[in-house]
């Protein structure tokens, strides 16, 4: 099938449905928030994973109408959340930015009318960036990230350790959180764990006053040992596999 004229028309006919994943605090084990993370309802091929049809979109600029699907059913989703459980805690919703979003301005204009039209405050959101993204826009990415920041909406980096990692882009752009990829959290416990590699990076982030999160935590053994690195936040199929939004209500009212 022709991925990108069904895209287009999933666009159209918003076949997009935004999953959440929880993210907790892995000293208290509360929810702290969650990651958005877009799913495809295609009409005949059913669910489809954003592996899939991402590099298309990148490709062929559709990321930009989809990620302001994405931004806004987030930024809606936790508005209506906050008001329909009273939410006490500062739960945020984290979402996903391709390199297309960052490469031009406009971003923090279509940022700023999401949060407008949806009546939810900067501070809840985040964003999430990898290092590659960094690298091939830095002029234009260093003036939108100082941009968020001034909207105290947080920048996390995601995928950390898998790219071309320079220490040098942790000290020029404005970053607040470290993702640990989860290929680094999958081997704890097996014989070639690189626990050095987790450790230093947890160490790293703590030295420069920023926060970590570990992706990918399956199993009690990896809670355990990422809650005796100080780590301070985690996700992952052992706490919860990204759900859709009925699904993630159950987790709001209890
Ligand atoms: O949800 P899943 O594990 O299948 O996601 C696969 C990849 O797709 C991840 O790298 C994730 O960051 C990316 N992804 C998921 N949702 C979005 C989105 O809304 N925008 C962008 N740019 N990437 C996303
Ligand atoms: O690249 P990014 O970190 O945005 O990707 C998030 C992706 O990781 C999502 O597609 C999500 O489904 C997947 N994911 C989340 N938790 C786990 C986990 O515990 N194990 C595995 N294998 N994948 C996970
Ligand atoms: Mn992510
Ligand atoms: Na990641």
């Amino acid at each position: 099938f022709d991925l990108e004229t069904d895209l287009r028309k999933a666009i159209q006919q918003q076949e997009f449905e935004v999953y959440y994943q929880s993210i907790l605090c892995l000293k208290s084990l509360k929810l702290v928030g969650f990651e958005a993370l877009i799913r495809w309802q295609h009409s005949k091929k059913g669910l489809i994973h954003p592996g899939v049809f991402i590099p298309v979109a990148e490709e062929t600029g559709l990321i930009i109408p989809m990620g302001q699907i994405v931004l806004n059913q987030a930024c809606h989703q936790l508005k209506t959340w906050q008001n329909k459980f009273s939410l006490s805690q500062n739960l945020t919703v984290s979402v996903n930015l391709s390199s297309q979003q960052l490469r031009e301005s406009e971003i923090i204009n279509q940022i700023d009318t999401i949060l407008e039209k949806t009546g939810l405050e900067s501070n809840y959101l985040k964003v999430e960036i990898t290092e590659s993204l960094l690298i091939e826009n830095t002029a234009i990415a260093t003036i939108i990230l100082k941009k968020l920041r001034e909207r105290n909406i947080a920048i996390c980096l995601d995928d950390f350790g898998t790219g071309y990692s320079s220490l040098s882009y942790l000290h020029r752009f404005p970053v607040d959180t470290i993702k640990i990829d989860r290929s680094f959290i999958n081997r704890i416990g097996e014989p070639d764990a690189k626990l050095e590699i987790v450790q230093s990076i947890i160490t790293l982030a703590h030295n420069l006053g920023m926060n970590i999160v570990a992706e990918g935590i399956e199993t009690q053994e990896q809670l355990t040992y990422l809650q005796s690195l100080q780590c301070d936040f985690g996700q992952g199929y052992f706490f919860s596999k990204p759900l859709n939004k009925e699904q993630t209500e159950t987790l709001l009212t209890d």
